[in-house]
């Protein structure tokens, strides 16, 4: 059943490089151009507040959402776009990674998937880069209500091979959104311990 677990939402700005110093919990969602990011938000969130697009690659700032004045959702622009220029690609990366390992605060990254789709090459170059670092990720399988059953198994198959954990949604249909939302809430506190969530 869809319903609000969030009250307020503030938006805080669209930014070129991502504030780090920030005195609240931040959570990150990532992944390719039209994977379904600001949907989710919009869905977590239960607001239309972060923009949708039928074009790709269109999101090209940082947002920033403050919720309930507890933590931040950070909207980053999608990669692996093949119609933007080299140089695009190549400016993608050096503030997001600047942001990945200075935030100070940074508590979970989800890298969403496209459950139809599945890891592309970029998606495994971000995954280990990911886990070089140490930076706790979640991966976020969207569009399940897209994915066939064999789509689905081919996908999840993938994922288990990386170790990482995962939940699987449809923003349209309000699918696996309150799990994910009880992972925020619980992720804010200092002493959540990512191995521990099932
Ligand atoms: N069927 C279906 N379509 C979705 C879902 N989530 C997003 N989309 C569609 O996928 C497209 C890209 O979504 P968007 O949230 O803008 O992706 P972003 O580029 O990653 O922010 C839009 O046309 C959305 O309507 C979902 O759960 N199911
Ligand atoms: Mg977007």
């Amino acid at each position: 059943m869809k319903q609000a677990y969030f009250k307020k939402v503030k938006f805080v700005g669209s930014f070129l490089e991502a504030p780090t110093r920030l005195e609240l919990p931040q959570f990150v969602f990532c992944g390719r151009s039209n994977v379904g990011k600001s949907s989710l938000i919009n869905a977590i969130l239960n607001q239309k507040i972060a923009k949708v697009s039928k074009t790709p690659g269109k999101t090209t700032t940082i947002n920033v959402f403050l919720v309930d004045e507890k933590f931040y959702l950070v909207d980053l622009p999608g990669y692996g776009f093949a119609k933007r220029s080299k140089s695009m690609v190549n400016a993608w990366q050096k503030p997001i990674e600047n942001y990945l390992l200075n935030a100070n605060m940074l508590r979970l990254i989800f890298l969403l998937i496209d459950t139809k789709i599945s890891i592309m090459p970029s998606d495994e170059i971000f995954l280990n880069w990911l886990k070089y670092n140490n930076l706790s990720t979640v991966i976020v399988l969207t569009k399940i209500d897209k994915a066939s059953q064999s789509h689905l198994a081919k996908t999840k198959k993938a994922i288990e091979t990386l170790n990482i954990k995962y939940i699987k949604t449809s923003s349209t249909y309000h699918k696996g959104i309150d799990k994910l939302a009880q992972l925020i809430e619980q992720a804010c506190d200092i002493s959540f311990n990512l191995s521990l969530f099932s």
